[in-house]
């Protein structure tokens, strides 16, 4: 029988290189099929080289919209070496193509046009060289497929040297053609979603990005709706960040001890968070809700004011968290303090009515679609490069601190489990390095994102003391002036508290100024006295603590329930440590990095 000869297929946009290639085929006897201006070109080249008309006997029509789109094309590229596909095409009439060379309309280069119309758009939106390079590449096996001019010269070394194209070499080139589809498909999804999906739905455009000069900026789901509606406001991008860390933050917290859940973010770590304890009357003192109508049947409202009084410093301006549907005594605690937004299922028409008129209408308001549940891969690009995992979608309940390493430790009190999961469960949202201490159901200290864990157990160990000494009969009875606002209350109270009352200067003055009746500062025995009353506390660390110095820390701040994962050589060392200070070890089996 006499052997045809391979068939090559040329259609391509960006012609460089074309005639270098077209010489090294013809020299290698290959038959050249081209569409309209490739074969153009070619041909006015002097080169041997059919129209692909002359195989489909159609004319190129619509003004180019169909070239290349034929059976005759795309049976000859698809066909396996299989007798029944040999059957078909011999019963057509159709050759097997052996290489297709293909690049694509230039869709991106459009679009960023200024002032580019949807028409312009769409007319480059390549229907025929997205097929063609999309059945070459599916059929590899047999077929090469040339989608980059840059392959050109190693391709044709190798067709010089070794007569055909190997397996792995194809293998190569289908998988940049896969990629190059994607990338074309992307491009144009992208255009059409800013165009038509309607601001909001499936696409928001946000103000900007972390910092006002970068723009632009959105938010935008691939397939689907985005999970939450924008009832007020324009959220930004660390807002959004914020919103979807706590946001799962919260609803972990409900699923896992069934009670209503708040989280107080900032810069993409809690500030606070917590479920819905009841609230002593020193506690309401203490997170400055005492006047507030109805807390005590809220709560809602109980988990609120703890996450925002924790650290009412690091609360400023915070984007709120809440499991469950906000209702009024929550709103009327949100209202009067500077927050920046907030995400929950649901709002009491009341409530929203408050919200809505925070911040002159400003104040940004999400309602999270309860049911919406994530993907399994999270992926993100940094600094051009695409890194996907699995969503940490491990569970965090009481149940998982069971594993108990102190000997003759009791039982864990159903409050410690309770802490100890408010305390892991903030973690998994808190960026790493990261420990944090809870009581009574809320987080009292949290150290993120030091690199140092001993740093993080330090910090969130001075923001429990911090915590502690507010509920100070002194700190209670401070005497303020009228005209002294929320914010300045809680900055005077954390220099008392800190011991970095001002000495002198106008900084004193600034101190003093604000109180009624200034108040003494703390004595070293008074201090003593009332930290050695903080008792019960929780500590959970995101890893391991590689070395004692973390446990005698955190017992200087009333702990007596240690959770971390094992892992450190020095484990049996901080177990003993943990011991000797009256610390249950729970070993916690999961490491909780987050970034
Ligand atoms: O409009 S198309 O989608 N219709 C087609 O059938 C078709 N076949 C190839 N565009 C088509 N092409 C594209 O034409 C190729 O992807 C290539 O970018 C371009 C080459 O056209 P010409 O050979 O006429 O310069």
């Amino acid at each position: 029988v006499e052997q045809k000869p391979r068939t090559a297929i040329l259609s391509v946009y960006d012609k460089t290189g074309l005639l270098d290639l077209t010489k090294g085929l013809r020299d290698n006897g290959i038959r050249l099929l081209a569409s309209g201006g490739t074969a153009r070109m070619i041909r006015e080249a002097g080169f041997d080289v059919e129209d692909v008309s002359a195989i489909t006997h159609a004319p190129e029509m619509l003004g180019g919209r169909v070239k290349t789109l034929h059976p005759t094309v795309h049976a000859g590229i698809l066909a396996r070496d299989l007798e029944s596909d040999d059957r078909d095409l011999q019963e057509q009439g159709i050759d097997k193509v052996d290489f297709v060379v293909c690049n694509l309309y230039p869709f991106k280069e459009t679009i960023n046009k200024i002032n580019v119309t949807i028409e312009e758009a769409v007319e480059e939106i390549d229907i025929g060289g997205v097929t063609l390079i999309r059945a070459a590449a599916k059929n590899h096996s047999r077929v090469t497929i040339l989608s980059d001019p840059r392959d050109y010269p190693a391709f044709l070394e190798e067709l010089h040297s070794q007569g055909g194209v190997q397996e792995s070499s194809r293998k190569q080139y289908a998988l940049k053609a896969f990629e190059h589809t994607a990338d074309y498909d992307a491009a144009i999804s992208e255009f059409f979603r800013k165009k038509y999906a309607g601001n909001g739905v499936q696409q928001l455009t946000l103000r900007y990005g972390a910092n006002p000069h970068q723009k632009p900026a959105q938010a935008y789901t691939p397939l689907g709706n985005l999970p939450f509606k924008v009832l007020a406001g324009a959220p930004g991008y660390i807002n959004l960040l914020d919103a979807l860390n706590a946001w799962p933050l919260v609803k972990e917290l409900k699923q896992s001890l069934g009670l209503p859940a708040a989280a107080s973010f900032k810069h993409v770590s809690p500030a606070g968070a917590a479920v819905g304890v009841p609230l002593s009357d020193v506690e309401k003192k203490v997170y400055f809700v005492d006047d507030i109508a109805g807390i005590d049947e809220s709560k809602v409202a109980t988990a609120y004011a703890r996450a925002r009084g924790a650290d009412r410093m690091s609360s400023f301006g915070d984007w709120i968290a809440i499991s469950d549907e906000v209702d009024l005594p929550t709103a009327k605690i949100i209202n009067r303090e500077v927050s920046d937004g907030i995400i929950a299922p649901g709002y009491t028409p009341e409530a929203l009515a408050i919200l809505k008129a925070k911040k002159g209408g400003k104040y940004t308001i999400l309602e999270i679609d309860e049911s919406y549940i994530p993907g399994p891969v999270e992926t993100r690009t940094v600094y051009g490069v695409t890194l996907s995992q699995q969503r940490n979608d491990v569970k965090i309940t009481p149940r998982t601190f069971s594993n108990i390493h102190t000997p003759n430790a009791e039982p864990l009190s159903e409050s410690a489990l309770i802490d100890l999961t408010v305390a892991t469960i903030a973690l998994k949202f808190t960026q790493s390095n990261s420990v944090c201490y809870a009581k009574n159901g809320m987080v009292v200290g949290l150290g993120a994102g030091q690199q140092s864990r001993i740093h993080c157990t330090r910090l969130a160990g001075d923001k429990v003391d911090n915590w502690w000494m507010r509920q100070n009969p002194r700190v209670l009875a401070l005497k303020w002036k009228k005209s002294t606002k929320r914010p300045e209350k809680s900055n005077a109270i954390d220099l008392l508290v800190t011991g970095q009352i001002p000495e002198d200067g106008p900084e004193k003055a600034a101190f003093e100024g604000v109180f009624e009746e200034i108040p003494e500062p703390f004595s070293k025995e008074e201090r003593k006295e009332w930290m050695a009353q903080l008792d019960g506390v929780a500590c959970s660390s995101d890893a391991f603590f590689p070395f004692s110095d973390n446990v005698y820390r955190a017992a200087r701040s009333g702990v007596k329930y240690l959770a971390a994962p094992g892992g450190s050589v020095n484990d049996k060392v901080v177990q003993d440590a943990a011991e000797q200070c009256g610390i249950v070890f729970v070993e916690q089996g999961t490491r909780l990095f987050h970034h």
